[in-house]
């Protein structure tokens, strides 16, 4: 065996992950986490610094005034590369919104087969935004409607796409003023790529000026239309026992992992494997049923409505195979990794492609219709099913923790309000106060040439400390629930006083689990709805928040952070930078890197970074949040103000087990 570059520590700060290293290199076997240590990455493609849109290159620009063949200086091609991933991620987000909006129709229409309206308050609330008419209507005449205004927006041409209206009045005004209004999702996309055809836009900040035009074109478009219609269809989220990590896996069950990010496939086989016919075409194969886990943000989209386990993150995917005891990995859309097929071969397991848009050499395709939902994913699980006798060794590690998701703005609302009250006042009082310093949304990937997990966890926990509510998503909120950190109730000691206050006053872990990549459009209509409750300023850019994605590595996570900077955050990247330049070799390499920080904000209030340290992200965290609190007039932050609380309960509570703490705070925990 070649000499290993990391340490199993420094590859992961997963316990479960390390074992399962160990296990790969006992087989024999790479994983991304190997084959990072063993690829090191060009160094002029990723400073940006490489240009290939044309066949009169590559260009690589490595010498003061050196430019392409065409011409293009150093500041185009970064500005080039920069949007045309930000248009990939934009497109990934909004082609889910797409089809979750054709499945919406088809429900509306009685074509979709298993599919039903379940949060029929939501469809009206949404509906009456864009004032489609709700009185004396069915849902499903109002979801024909709504559907149709969504699908819309994709190919539209003119004018704003419909969700811009639910942005705050400042900043609505702001994008008009500057331009950025996204006319139509498609639109925006497709001019991103024209423009950056070879010989056509060549000033790097009116590239960029699109870029941000484009990724609203997500944020507040494709994101906002998926987290709607998915909360219409599958019910708004609301708190719900869960659990995390590769342990979720069962021996004596088929393992079923659904990995990739349309929730319209994993919650249909949710259903069907909980159907009389295929638990006990199970129990015929030996098996005591069908045990459903996810990767990634399928995971957490089931996860936060049915509580279904999260076996993982992005970089658990290859992981849950080594284990040997999935039976099948059924994937979609989206960061799944090609390897899968390659590794699977090594077991019983079974990779099964579904979307029409996603095939892989040597996995099983079995096409999914949301006409024949049902009837496809009973297919998917007979399956699986059938290939549990092929099942070998297994190597299952036994770790897992619980987790409470589900913490949609509906819910935060109303949670923070009661009935009859429900409003975001009491979250601005406490930030006004200094009980809550501020609010931070940890976001986005795991990337295997950082440690897998330590940047969120590590940042999240160092904020807690500091009173700063901790919002999360993605892979980052798996991240976080496999360390333990959803749950109110452990660690709480690990938390600033003021915030802990908080927390027990009105029940909820000091890290909220808010859902999937596009539902960080939940995070910008919390943010909407914070401005409108008044007291923090009258735009999203004079809230003390900071958006961090400190183990990206995705294209969309790009388009999230710049429609989050060009709604008024400050968004700080970790790892490496797309487009770092090498200022040290050529000296106008920094030039878009210094426009998407001081230059975007001067123009959005918001701004993006790349920052690597680990501990200056804290620091410039912090500094921003207190800056932001200063220009408000709001008191200095002091940890000494608000005291450990004395709350008795909660005390008493800190005597009990803690399998029984969990029981009485939230209610008899999953196995
Ligand atoms: Fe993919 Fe959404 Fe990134 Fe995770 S966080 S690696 S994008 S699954 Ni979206
Ligand atoms: Fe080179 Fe210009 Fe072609 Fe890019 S567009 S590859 S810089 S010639």
């Amino acid at each position: 065996m070649a000499k290993r570059k990391r340490s199993y520590e420094e590859q992961s700060s997963d316990p479960a992950a390390q074992e399962m290293l160990i296990r790969a290199d006992e087989l024999g076997l790479t994983t991304a986490f190997s084959r990072a240590d063993d690829m090191v990455p060009c160094n002029i493609g990723a400073a940006g610094m490489c240009c290939k849109i044309c066949g009169m290159g590559p260009c690589r620009l490595t010498k003061d005034g050196q430019t392409g063949v065409c011409g293009a200086t150093i500041d185009t091609i970064q500005a080039r590369n920069l949007i045309r991933a930000i248009a990939a991620g934009a497109a990934a987000h909004s082609d889910h919104g797409r089809d979750m909006a054709f499945t919406l129709k088809a429900v509306a229409n009685g074509e979709a087969e298993g599919y039903m309206i379940r949060d029929v308050a939501k469809l009206r609330n949404v509906a009456s935004l864009y004032g489609i008419p709700i009185d004396k209507r069915s849902p499903s005449e109002i979801a024909n409607d709504l559907a149709d205004l969504y699908i819309a927006q994709f190919g539209q041409q003119k004018g704003s796409v419909a969700p811009i209206i639910r942005a705050p009045e400042k900043r609505k005004k702001l994008w008009e003023e500057q331009g950025v209004i996204p006319r139509g999702i498609d639109r925006e996309v497709v001019e991103a790529l024209h423009r950056t055809h070879i010989g056509d836009d060549q000033d790097p900040e009116h590239i960029l000026h699109h870029a941000v035009r484009t990724s609203l074109s997500d944020g507040w478009g494709g994101s906002l239309i998926a987290t709607d219609i998915s909360d219409i269809l599958f019910g708004t989220p609301a708190p719900i026992v869960g659990q995390a990590n590769l342990g979720v896996l069962k021996d004596d069950m088929v393992n079923v992992v659904v990995h990739g990010h349309e929730p319209t496939l994993s919650e249909m086989i949710v259903a069907a494997s909980q159907d009389p016919e295929i638990i006990e075409y199970a129990r015929e194969a030996g098996a005591k049923g069908v045990n459903l886990s996810g990767i990634c943000c399928t995971a957490n989209e089931i996860l936060m409505r049915q509580g279904i386990p999260a076996a993982g993150n992005f970089l658990h995917q290859e992981l849950a195979i080594l284990t040997g005891a999935v039976e099948a990995m059924v994937v979609d859309v989206q960061c799944i990794m090609q390897a899968l097929v390659k590794l699977a071969d090594n077991f019983h397991t079974q990779v099964i492609t579904t979307s029409p848009k996603v095939k892989i050499k040597g996995a099983v395709h079995i096409q999914f219709d949301e006409h024949q939902a049902l009837t496809v994913a009973k297919q998917i699980l007979r399956t699986a099913i059938d290939n549990y006798k092929n099942r070998g060794k297994t190597h299952i590690p036994q770790v897992r923790e619980d987790l409470v998701p589900g913490f949609s703005h509906e819910y935060l609302n109303y949670m923070l309000g009661g009935t009859y009250r429900a409003s975001f006042r009491p979250l601005n009082d406490a930030i006004m106060s200094g009980r809550i310093r501020g609010v931070a949304a940890i976001v986005g990937c795991n990337n295997p040439r950082s440690t897998q997990d330590y940047l969120h966890t590590h940042v999240t926990q160092e904020l807690l400390k500091q009173d700063v509510l901790v919002v999360e998503t993605g892979c980052g909120a798996i991240a976080s629930a496999k360390l333990g950190l959803l749950l109110g109730e452990a660690g709480l000691d690990q938390v600033g006083a003021g915030l802990r206050q908080v927390c027990e006053t009105v029940g909820i872990p000091p890290v909220l689990h808010m859902g999937s990549c596009v539902d960080n459009s939940r995070i910008l209509t919390v943010l909407t709805q914070m401005v409108e409750e008044g007291g923090l300023g009258d735009d999203i850019d004079q809230i003390p928040a900071v958006g961090l994605a400190p183990e990206w590595m995705s294209e969309k996570a790009l388009s999230i952070g710049t429609y989050c900077m060009a709604s008024g955050a400050y968004v700080i990247f970790g790892g490496s930078s797309p487009i770092s330049g090498m200022p040290d070799r050529v000296a106008d390499s920094d030039l878009v890197l210094r426009y998407i920080s001081e230059g975007w904000e001067k123009l959005y209030g918001g701004k993006m970074e790349f920052i690597a340290d680990v501990d200056e992200m804290i620091r410039r965290t912090l500094a921003h949040i207190d800056q932001k609190r200063a220009d408000l007039g709001l008191p200095e932050y002091d940890p000494e103000r608000f005291e450990v609380s004395g709350d008795g309960r909660m005390q008493e509570l800190e005597q009990l087990p803690l399998a029984e703490r969990r029981a009485a705070l939230y209610g008899t925990p999953a196995d």
